[in-house]
């Protein structure tokens, strides 16, 4: 690798050549502040910096200021981060764009997290300088979203994050001059729009021009009322996102996380890795019927089998792919699983009615509100999951509650919905379902046990992936994708009929669950998505149970309440079909 040689901040630093100066600061233990750069480059995709001019640094030599996260590194060269004139240029710039921002911190949804805030804290602006008008657009939201565009400051992350990582290309510049903003073609409703509801824009946004719709005050309510029995369910990737907020970056927190839910008031605190095992159950059993029908010479089957738990991509399917209706998995996702289940047997169980039963989800992700929502998963007027929340609002319920987290003891998730295997736990990273499905999927088909459990060549970061997995002289050939720009290779060949793969699980977000709209920001700094990937393997490989077909929990529900997998009630409970 050819490396560059200079020096920032008197301190000698080596690089890669083609290294920004953002980057290389930063290699140094250097924090230049931006509020429109945004590491990418590790998750495959190009940012188009350059637009708060923050990061404005003195190069020897050269007559202007040079903006850091445009400049690549030559060799000798000599940069100074934190001379006067720089403060003085980035005070200024931070003046001018605090001159029509909105200034209301104290009762913004961003508080305590905005990038504009710390920014500003960090120059040391004690005063806003220069009062000039604000514009004032009307609120716009969606069942996931929130826009504020008073507040928007044409960072361009948000294009970046739905354009280039999502390739939906929802947002872009809209006017010119003052009125100048990120927004939808014409300025339209969001909810008339393309958007897939997937977050990735609210999850990069500096300011609190785009966050998620909040159902705190649902929660608390339902909490609150005490003719409802109120159950909560916590999505894999939750337990090693909520720690941030906490001093646990990256680190698994489940034990404190059970704690923390059952002092909020929830009656039972169960687990939607539970709902995982069984969607496992469900689609490894279509799975494997799909892929024996096309070994009998079925030529109408539909393979490959799509995974269809991740809202946001279903959601991108029906709008631009619904030719790949049939390729979804019909098997609804863990957290519709869980509430079916819940309203179906777990209350039945209570003897309350359906109606009485409250069931909460805690999700890393804002497009399981807009799932919770559709329809087809509601029963009388009465939705399967009746309230769901993002990992960030449960952070904010600890805090409001008065919690101190690092001191809360850990317990254990309540039965029989709180069980788990380590196959449910790893549903929360890109290529985790499809492992999950591979080691129950194996074992049914060939009818002995899987000589390993750890099936790392479905395992990384690469945003496209792909393995052959031998089912004891059947090769079964899988396609993983996370980020949508990506997903589009795989799916491009489904629709040309040119896929060489059985199986193919897409994640909308970057690094699956993990990285989702709804998680602590994570702002695509690829080493804390690994860290949070690294946490969900670890607690998979403690777990005692690895595979979802040994829950017995699972095998209880199935011998007393569902029969068999894909039989009669699994149909009518656990499966639907996604059309439009
Ligand atoms: Fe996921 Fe899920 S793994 S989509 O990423 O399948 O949100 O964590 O809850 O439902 O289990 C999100 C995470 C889930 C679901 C599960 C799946
Ligand atoms: Fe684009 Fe996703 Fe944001 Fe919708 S939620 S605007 S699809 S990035």
């Amino acid at each position: 690798m050819e490396t560059i040689k200079l020096t920032i901040d008197n301190k000698q630093v080596e690089v890669a050549k083609g290294t920004n100066l953002v980057e290389a600061a930063a290699s140094a233990g250097i924090r230049i502040p931006t509020l429109c750069y945004m590491n990418l480059h590790d998750l495959g995709y190009e940012n188009k910096p350059g637009a708060c001019r923050i990061c404005v640094v003195e190069v020897e030599g050269r007559k202007n200021l040079a903006p850091a996260c445009k400049t690549v590194c030559t060799e000798g060269m000599v940069v100074r981060t934190h001379t006067p004139r720089v403060v003085n240029a980035r005070r200024t710039v931070m003046e001018l764009i605090l001159s029509n921002h909105p200034n209301d911190c104290l009762t913004c949804t961003k508080n305590g997290h905005c990038e504009l805030q710390r920014t500003a804290q960090d120059l040391g602006i004690r005063e806003i300088k220069y009062r000039g008008e604000t514009t004032k657009y009307q609120k716009d939201m969606s069942v996931s979203i929130v826009r504020d565009m008073d507040k928007c400051i044409m960072c361009r992350r948000c294009e970046t994050a739905c354009n280039e990582i999502q390739s939906v290309g929802v947002l872009s510049a809209v006017n010119r001059g003052f009125p100048a903003v990120v927004s939808t073609a014409f300025n339209d409703p969001i909810q008339t729009t393309n958007c897939i509801n997937c977050g990735q824009c609210v999850a990069v946004c500096p300011t609190g021009a785009l966050s998620e719709n909040s159902n705190i005050a649902d929660v608390l309510r339902a909490i609150a009322d005490p003719s409802k029995t109120v159950v909560v369910q916590t999505a894999p990737a939750v337990r090693v996102g909520l720690g941030q907020d906490f001093g646990f970056s990256g680190r698994s927190v489940t034990g404190k996380m059970v704690t923390a839910l059952r002092r909020l008031g929830f009656d039972y605190v169960f687990d939607t890795d539970f709902a995982a095992d069984l969607t496992i159950m469900e689609e490894g059993t279509e799975l494997l019927g799909r892929l024996n029908a096309a070994i009998g010479g079925d030529k109408g089957v539909k393979l490959p089998l799509m995974t269809s738990c991740c809202p946001g991509w279903v959601s991108f399917m029906e709008k631009h792919f619904p030719e790949l209706a049939d390729n979804l998995s019909t098997a609804k996702s863990p957290q519709q699983m869980f509430g079916a289940i819940a309203k179906n047997y777990f209350a039945q169980k209570l003897g309350i009615d359906r109606k009485d039963l409250v069931v909460v989800s805690v999700m890393p992700c804002v497009a399981k509100k807009a799932e919770a929502a559709r329809p087809e998963f509601s029963r009388d007027g009465d939705p399967d999951v009746n309230i769901s929340i993002t990992t960030r609002e449960l952070a904010h319920m600890i805090r409001f509650a008065n919690m101190d987290f690092a001191l809360l003891e850990e317990d254990d998730f309540d039965r029989p919905l709180g069980e788990s295997t380590g196959a449910g736990v790893i549903f929360g990273a890109t290529g985790g379902v499809i492992e999950a499905a591979v080691r129950t999927a194996y074992e049914v088909q060939t009818k002995k046990p899987l000589d390993r459990i750890d099936f790392t060549e479905l395992r990384g970061m690469e945003g496209v992936r792909s393995a052959t997995v031998d089912f004891d002289g059947t090769p079964v050939r899988i396609g993983i994708a996370h980020g949508l720009a990506n997903a589009r290779q795989l799916i491009r060949e489904v629709v040309n009929g040119t896929s060489p793969y059985h199986a193919i699980e897409i994640m909308a977000c970057p690094g699956g669950c993990i990285g989702g709209g709804g998680q602590p920001y994570h702002r695509g700094d690829i080493r804390l998505l690994q860290e949070r990937t690294e946490s969900l393997y670890a607690e998979d490989a403690h777990k005692p149970l690895r595979k979802s077909h040994e829950n017995p929990y699972i095998q209880s529900l199935y011998r007393d309440f569902l029969g068999e997998p894909c039989g009669h009630l699994s149909h009518e409970l656990l499966h639907t079909r996604y059309y439009n």
